[in-house]
């Protein structure tokens, strides 16, 4: 057909109306959730200038924030939100004002300056509350980085007017600085995206205010539509034998070798970078690299893009400066910018995710190969919840007859955390069968609500239905899939037919995170039911039979303790 018939087809057509997208509020503030940080009011993005103030044993998480409305807009300030155990959230005034109306202190870091290298403070600022934060300053013209430093204790901020910007190349794409200290070289390194060359530029400080640049890692991975929000850090290598350091597995070159005849490397450095959009996903997500880092240049072990949440709300990932022990602990942004103004939820949108502590394993992606993977634990402190019942099954077969159901629904507020682990037989169903392990989450107040969860054997992986619901925004927006899975990896080869799969979950009012293989992967979902319809069911069914034993199960109700 030619290009002429095609449009005079087209033309054809008789236009109606379109049906607009529109949000509609009911008991939205009752689905607040409760251990995922949210403002009070307003619009909150990206997580910014995450530290840790050893004076005061005290978190801080920034964000990018528009008190003004509950979407995206100028003048774009840094929220601000402390934790004493990561768990539950006290919300602070605004701690970095944009200097105009039409600009926004967009995305940046905070790292602790104890030695005062920077020379912004006296002795009457306690070494581990000299917080500077560095971040980008966003006007129509161009962006540039900005330094800001506080004496009391990352509350308020004052610009470093005779200084700033530090560093400006005359570009309107050049942002979200992640400051950290190399004690290796004694030096301060700052990775900065230049969003749409893709490419994060490598820069190096004595005193966090000149800036050399030493190194491009460019169009590397997943490219999408821009790179944003990089971010290095060095993560110990696992142990072979946690209980023996005489077994410590041998790494050269980013390769397990199984003698002792190579020195053992200690430690990796993995280089995160987030996309947005276009990514894998759909929209928004963060990607990783591991490999080296000498001070100057980072070099990946292998070309290969790993994805740090493989859900659908998960972007703009930061770590803690300063963290103890030198854990490496992190957040993500719960949101997609494909609808992430259009969520229904009021009077603030958007949630972080739970805090998750990162460590590196050694991970069998198939039979044959096994790859250096991050994984991901949720840091939850189980201190500052009453629980409800525990209800438990073991080491039962599941047949089509035997549907398990659990009426959860005694002193429910939304926050119920399971734990599953089951095994699959290959030998036990047909190419025809769909042979489904489902776990539905249901309602209380109305069953017709409710997020399915599966296991499909077929397919070996792991599915999430989130669009049984009666919120208008879940069905009438295009790109809120309904429908997410996650290729789900045994966490151990039983026998040649046999595979062991656990998984945790933990759903908050409208997000739910699973951990798989003790969060080998992670999947991170938004989820919206009617408001107060908190979940206070479950059902376990299964689609064929002999497959499937669940080995364990365990949910339970959550409430936070007054
Ligand atoms: C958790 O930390 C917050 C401060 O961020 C505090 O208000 C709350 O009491 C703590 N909860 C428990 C149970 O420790
Ligand atoms: C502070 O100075 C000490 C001693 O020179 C050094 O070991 C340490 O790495 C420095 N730390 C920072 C964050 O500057
Ligand atoms: C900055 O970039 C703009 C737009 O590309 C250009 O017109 C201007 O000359 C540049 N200014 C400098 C100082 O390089
Ligand atoms: C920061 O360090 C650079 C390079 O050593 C030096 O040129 C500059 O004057 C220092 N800045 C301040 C404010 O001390
Ligand atoms: C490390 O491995 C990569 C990929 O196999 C290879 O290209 C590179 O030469 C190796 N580097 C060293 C120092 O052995
Ligand atoms: C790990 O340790 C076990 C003994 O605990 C040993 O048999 C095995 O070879 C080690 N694996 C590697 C890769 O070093
Ligand atoms: C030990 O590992 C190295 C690197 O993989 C390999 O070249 C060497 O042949 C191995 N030696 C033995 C005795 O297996
Ligand atoms: C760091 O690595 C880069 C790339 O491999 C290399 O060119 C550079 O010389 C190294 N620098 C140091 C200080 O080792
Ligand atoms: C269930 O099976 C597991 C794995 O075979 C075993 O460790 C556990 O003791 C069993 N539990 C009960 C109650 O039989
Ligand atoms: C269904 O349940 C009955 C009674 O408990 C049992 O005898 C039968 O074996 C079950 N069916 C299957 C397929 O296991
Ligand atoms: C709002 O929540 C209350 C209490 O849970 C419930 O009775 C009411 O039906 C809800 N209203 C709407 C519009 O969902
Ligand atoms: C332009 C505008 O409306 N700015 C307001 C945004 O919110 C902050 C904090 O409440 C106000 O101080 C601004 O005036």
């Amino acid at each position: 057909m030619k290009l002429t018939s095609v449009l005079s087809l087209l033309t054809a057509v008789t236009l109606t109306t379109a049906t607009p997208i529109e949000v509609e509020y009911g008991n939205e503030t009752l689905n607040r959730p409760l251990i995922h940080m949210t403002p009070t009011y307003g619009w909150m993005n990206d997580p910014n200038g995450l530290w840790y103030d050893s004076k005061e044993e005290l978190w801080h998480v920034y964000y990018q924030y528009n008190p003004n409305d509950t979407v995206w807009g100028l003048p774009l300030y840094w929220g601000h939100a402390t934790s004493k155990n990561l768990t539950t959230w006290t919300q602070h005034d605004v701690a970095i004002i944009p200097p105009a109306n039409d600009s926004g202190a967009y995305s940046g870091s905070i790292v602790v300056d104890y030695n005062n290298t920077s020379g912004f403070f006296t002795e009457s600022t306690d070494p581990a509350q000299r917080a500077v934060a560095i971040w980008t300053y966003n006007t129509p013209e161009s962006e540039t980085q900005y330094v800001s430093y506080s004496t009391d204790g990352g509350y308020t901020f004052t610009n470093y007017d005779q200084g700033n910007p530090v560093l400006d190349l005359n570009s309107t794409q050049f942002r979200d600085p992640k400051v950290f200290w190399h004690e290796e070289s004694q030096k301060w390194i700052l990775t900065v995206a230049k969003t749409q060359q893709f490419k994060i530029a490598i820069y190096s400080s004595t005193n966090l205010t000149t800036w050399t640049h030493e190194s491009d890692f460019e169009r590397e991975g997943y490219l999408g539509y821009q790179y944003e929000c990089p971010g290095l850090v060095k993560l110990p290598l696992p142990k072979n034998d946690t209980t023996s350091t005489e077994n410590v597995l041998s790494y050269s070159n980013g390769t397990l070798v199984s003698n002792n005849t190579v020195p053992a490397e200690t430690d990796k450095w993995a280089f995160f970078i987030s996309i947005n959009p276009g990514s894998i996903q759909g929209g928004s997500s963060t990607q990783y690299f591991i490999g080296d880092f000498n001070g100057t240049h980072f070099v990946a072990d292998y070309p290969n893009t790993n994805v740090i949440d493989l859900g659908k709300d998960y972007y703009a990932m930061q770590t803690f400066f300063n963290s103890p022990d030198g854990d490496v602990y992190s957040i993500g942004w719960a949101s997609n910018w494909q609808y992430s103004a259009y969520v229904p939820t009021d009077p603030w949108r958007s949630s972080m995710s739970l805090v998750r502590k990162f460590s590196l394993e050694d991970f069998q992606a198939n039979p044959e190969t096994r790859i250096l993977n991050i994984k991901s634990t949720p840091v939850i402190d189980y201190d500052v919840f009453n629980f409800g019942e525990t209800f438990a099954y073991e080491n039962e077969t599941l047949n089509t007859n035997n549907t398990l159901h659990y009426d959860l629904a005694k002193n429910f507020d939304g926050l119920v955390e399971f734990n599953l682990t089951f095994t699959a037989n290959s030998s036990a169903y047909g190419n025809h069968d769909f042979a489904g392990l489902d776990l539905f989450l249901r309602g209380d107040m109305n069953k017709n609500e409710y997020l399915r969860l599966g296991f499909g054997a077929n397919a070996a992986a792991f599915y999430i239905d989130r669009g049984h619901t009666e919120v208008p925004f879940v069905s009438s927006n295009p790109f809120f899939t309904d429908k997410v899975s996650v290729n789900n990896q045994p966490s151990e080869y039983v026998t040649n037919e046999i595979t062991k799969y656990k998984v945790y979950g933990i759903a908050d009012r409208n997000i739910l995170e699973l951990y798989f293989n003790d969060g080998s992967q992670v999947s991170t979902n938004t989820y919206f039911f009617t408001g107060g319809n908190f979940i206070g069911e479950a059902d376990i069914e299964v689609a064929a039979d002999g497959v499937f034993e669940i080995e364990d199960f365990q949910i339970r109700q959550m409430t936070l303790k007054l």
